[in-house]
């Protein structure tokens, strides 16, 4: 049998022949720290809700990259952006201006409704940021003595994975083996006001919470919960900082997550889909008498803000302050939640939460794990993944038609029948 050379060499050398799918994830399983363990599927390209693996299949994407793809893969207004400024400048690090980054704070403030912007580029540093901002807060203007300030955050978080963010994780998986730990973290269960309220003390500066949780598998507190830690917090002189890293920017069907319960935080703490699935872009967002604690020399980041960023970031806001996206998630999420709560009536779920185009799902542990329920998906071609146990969650692009939504639907329904 003839071969080219490099179909008849795997990433190991060995000489066996392979598919492009093997070789590459040869390649991974190699050269790669194995932090993770995707599915065998090795995508080459993707458009809107769709993507395409080495082999040439196509499949519906339903994680969205975690909703960072919340827009869909290659939207062509933020790949027109991203275009625009490759052509102009990338980076200038903040020892400079550049003509991008005005028009960038300025429209993700307004689109807040707050004053001030403290760009960043990931997630965690975004987190990292608002968990300084709260300390500086509580020192400077809260009068907490120096080095005691406390930040109560909720049992079963995702917040990133920095050396701070883990030590008040709550997953073995995430903390475990990573300490010595951040002090100055106390966890209360999620969804519960009265621990919340008996956490509180003169120390304590703020409260971090996720609006839903996401990798706790999509779990929506109940009604009156963020209400609540607003009232609360403001009656105490607490913060309240709300990490809408996932489910902000219109993923529920609102702009913010907090929006469905009227509440306005003291931060935002933004990322993911800020950067369109195109770059890194992460912020958190406040007012002047919150953010203004920073001077010169206190934080930043080579990165964060950066022209390319800024560009990006300032489409996704244009993009988002029509309330289009939140009425498509509003409308296709409650389209969504129907079908699977039919699916649960016939008994192929257990449970199902969410909100707009964000859903948990939990099948029959005697029937799946979530992993094995992502890879009957994956043969059928539906891309999604599983969290914890046998949850699966499927927060598809909010820009996928009604017809590809149903299409995947159907395909979830002939897996778990
Ligand atoms: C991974 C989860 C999702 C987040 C919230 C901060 C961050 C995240 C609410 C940090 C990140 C990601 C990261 C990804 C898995 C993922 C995740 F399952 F772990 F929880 F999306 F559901 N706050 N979430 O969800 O943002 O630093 O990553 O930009 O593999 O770690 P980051």
């Amino acid at each position: 049998m003839t071969t080219t050379p490099d179909a008849a060499t795997d990433a190991r050398g060995t000489g066996t022949a392979a598919t492009a799918t093997e070789r590459e994830i040869a390649a991974a399983e190699e050269y790669s720290a194995h932090n993770y363990h995707p599915l065998p599927v090795v995508v080459a390209s993707a458009e809107g809700a769709w993507v395409t693996d080495v082999e040439g299949r196509r499949y519906v994407d339903l994680l969205a990259g975690y909703s960072a793809l919340n827009f869909g893969h290659n939207n062509p207004r933020l790949i027109a952006a991203a275009k625009a400024q490759l052509e102009r400048v990338t980076l200038t690090s903040r020892a400079f201006h550049h003509d991008r980054f005005g028009a960038f704070c300025r429209a993700l403030a307004e689109l807040c409704g707050k004053d001030m912007v403290l760009p960043m580029n990931t997630g965690a540093e975004a987190v990292e940021t608002a968990v300084k901002t709260a300390r500086k807060w509580g020192y400077q203007v809260k009068g907490i003595p120096d080095g005691q300030a406390r930040i109560v955050v909720a049992a079963g978080n995702f917040h990133g994975r920095t050396t701070t963010i883990v030590s008040f994780s709550t997953d073995p998986e995430a903390r475990d083996g990573f300490g010595p730990y951040t002090p100055g973290f106390d966890i209360v269960p999620y969804g519960d006001l009265a621990a919340l309220e008996a956490a509180f003390g003169d120390d304590t500066a703020a409260v971090l919470v996720e609006p839903i949780q996401g990798e706790a598998g999509v779990l929506v507190p109940p009604p009156g919960y963020l209400a609540g830690v607003r009232r609360l917090t403001a009656e105490r002189g607490v913060l309240m900082m709300a990490d809408e890293i996932q489910s902000g920017l219109g993923r529920t069907g609102r702009t913010f997550a907090c929006d469905h319960e009227d509440v306005v935080p003291d931060l935002y703490v933004l990322g993911k889909a800020l950067g369109g699935g195109v770059v890194p872009v992460s912020a958190v967002v406040g007012s002047r008498d919150v953010l203004g604690v920073f001077r010169p020399g206190e934080h930043g980041s080579t990165f964060g803000g950066n022209p390319l960023a800024c560009a990006v970031g300032l489409e996704v806001v244009a993009m988002l302050s029509t309330g289009e996206y939140q009425r498509r998630a509003a409308e296709l999420g409650a389209h969504l939640h129907e079908e699977l709560a039919a699916m649960a009536t016939d008994g192929l779920l257990v449970r199902v939460r969410g909100r707009g185009l964000w859903a948990g799902v939990d099948v029959d542990p005697a029937r799946f794990t979530g992993r094995e329920l992502t890879e009957a998906l994956l043969e059928r071609g539906v891309l999604a993944k599983d969290t914890h146990g046998s949850t699966i969650r499927l927060a598809p692009p909010l820009t996928i038609s009604k017809a590809d939504l149903d299409w995947s639907l159907t395909r979830l329904r002939d897996a778990l029948t």
